[in-house]
């Protein structure tokens, strides 16, 4: 695997789930593959889950992982070529990642969509930059318009937890009072698309996921009507992903409280599962009654990134024996 960025990545999704179970009973069996390697993790951004998570699944695997948080302990870095550099940034990306590729085995990188210019964000410039002048394996940490390791941890945590063959999964979007990235809800309707799943995605007008990933998923604008007979909600913050209307890209359309996720809502589901990525907003994504019941998913959906961050890394330092 060179790169992890989308579900097409990781292959079949049954063999990806059924690696990743035996990852999490067996945590350690595959301690040789990462001997006297290197991962780089490098963030853009600030990170609690992703950092630990990534640096555990590293040393699981026997790796030794160097963290770098770029412009606290770096120098602040370019990302856009072509221009005159005399404002803050010391170092431009293309003398940086060479630099770092130099010292590591495999890099992964969190670097967050700016919101401001869509093509900028959309073609993932700073990620594919990595790709171009790394020369290593690059793994995704949550980039412009992804999130895959996030999401293939969300469907680990739907296979242990599903009780039909074909449970119905809803992405709902819920008031949150920053901008945030589509990234997160991007790779949940992917990888949902992808797997043996009803999908059903809900959200004001204006908030269309961009079609790259919300594919033929089913899109429902009445909140309640989606989640009916939901075995699973998983609730989410985006801002707007300017597909119908370019102008309003990353701006907030609504702030209306009547989404945040509630007893209520959940009364009208096959007593769903509640999801979350995490970090989350309480009162305003989700209640304390919902987010604190049994049918709270948010701790074992976080513990499973471990696993599908070593699944990712196990795959590409299998890769590198070949
Ligand atoms: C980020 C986001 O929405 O993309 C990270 C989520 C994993 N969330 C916040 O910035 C609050
Ligand atoms: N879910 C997630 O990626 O969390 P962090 O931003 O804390 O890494």
């Amino acid at each position: 695997m060179k790169s992890f960025f989308h579900v097409q990545d990781i292959g079949n999704l049954d063999a990806a789930l059924k690696e990743a179970m035996e990852v999490k009973r067996t945590p350690f069996a595959w301690k040789h593959l990462g001997e006297n390697k290197t991962i780089m993790l490098v963030f853009f951004n600030s990170s609690l889950r992703t950092r630990l998570s990534s640096q555990k699944a590293a040393l699981n695997l026997g790796m030794n992982p160097i963290v770098l948080n770029i412009g606290q302990d770096s120098w602040k870095l370019e990302t856009e070529l072509g221009v005159v550099m005399d404002g803050d940034k010391s170092e431009h990306l293309r003398e940086a990642i060479p630099v770092m590729a130099s010292y590591c085995d495999i890099i992964g990188v969190r670097s967050f969509a700016g919101l401001s210019d869509r093509e900028f964000d959309y073609a993932e410039t700073v990620l594919s930059q990595f790709l171009e002048f790394s020369g290593k394996p690059v793994i995704s940490l949550e980039s412009a318009t992804v999130h895959p390791c996030q999401a293939f941890a969300d469907l680990i945590t739907i296979e242990e937890h599903r009780s039909s063959k074909r449970p119905k999964v809803v992405l709902t979007w819920a008031p949150h009072p920053k901008a945030l990235p589509q990234a997160v809800p991007n790779s949940f309707a992917e990888w949902m698309n992808a797997a043996d799943v009803d999908f059903v995605i809900t959200h004001p007008h204006g908030y269309e996921l961009d079609p790259r990933f919300a594919g033929n998923a089913k899109v429902e604008y009445d909140q309640f009507k989606a989640l009916e007979g939901a075995d699973f909600v998983y609730a989410k913050n985006w801002s707007c992903p300017g597909v119908t209307n370019p102008a309003d890209y990353g701006k907030i359309l609504s702030r209306d409280m009547a989404w945040t996720v509630d007893a209520a809502h959940m009364a009208v589901t096959n007593n769903a599962y509640f999801m979350h990525c995490l970090p989350v907003r309480r009162n305003m994504i989700v209640t304390d009654e919902v987010i604190d019941s049994d049918r709270s998913l948010v701790i074992p959906e976080a513990a499973n990134r471990v696993v599908s961050a070593q699944v990712v890394m196990k795959r590409m330092l299998e890769a590198m024996q070949d």
